[in-house]
């Protein structure tokens, strides 16, 4: 049963866990806000780049149609009846974990926070609210299906986790200033 529900969480989450580490890979150029200020601050920061979102956003895509393409063995294998990313649902989670990830990072610039600061709870949850409010949107029927409220309570639990360990990781291979 929970063995059943974290499975059903992390495969649905990963088209929305996958972009963030591919924009850290991905990122460098122009930023978003062009470098435009806003009551003292940057709108958002260098951190956030045209580059590291789109390819965030499409690798993310890519990955849930990888996916897709495995669903079948996979519940096998699992015993859990794993869903398929509908293309809007796969758009949606992966640019929504993105754009939430942008959102923190306007936050952050608005409480005095330089680019690579830490804001612990945010960072760890921004692309997950911005993933789920997304695919919520964008393909109701289908994030209804699959997000019910236990699957999104393990969600909201295992993130962080896996959020921590992931940045640790990528700071350890020297894949990221910060290990968070
Ligand atoms: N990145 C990017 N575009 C994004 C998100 C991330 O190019 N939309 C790249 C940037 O090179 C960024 C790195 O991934 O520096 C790490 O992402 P993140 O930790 O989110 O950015 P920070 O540099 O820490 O900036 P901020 O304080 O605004 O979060
Ligand atoms: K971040
Ligand atoms: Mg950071």
């Amino acid at each position: 049963m929970v063995g059943s529900l974290v499975a059903t969480a992390f495969w649905s989450m990963v088209p929305a866990y996958v972009p963030n580490n591919a924009a850290v890979l991905a990122g460098g150029g122009r930023p978003i806000d062009g470098g435009r200020e806003w009551r003292g601050a940057r709108l958002l920061g260098d951190g956030k780049t045209w580059r590291g979102t789109a390819v965030g956003t499409a690798v993310g895509v890519l990955v849930a149609l990888g996916l897709n393409a495995v669903v079948d063995p996979a519940s096998a294998a699992l015993g859990v009846d794993l869903p398929t990313f509908e293309l809007p649902a796969a758009l949606a989670l992966a640019f929504g974990a993105m754009a939430g990830d942008v959102g923190a990072s306007f936050l952050k610039r608005r409480s005095g926070r330089e680019r690579g600061a830490s804001f612990p709870g945010l960072d760890q949850l921004d692309f997950v609210v911005g993933a789920l409010l997304a695919v919520f949107l964008v393909a109701p029927d289908w994030a209804a299906a699959v997000f019910t409220l236990p699957v999104i309570a393990v969600v909201a639990v295992m993130t962080p986790v896996l959020h921590v360990a992931t940045n640790v990781a990528a700071y350890a291979l020297g894949l990221k200033n910060e290990p968070w």
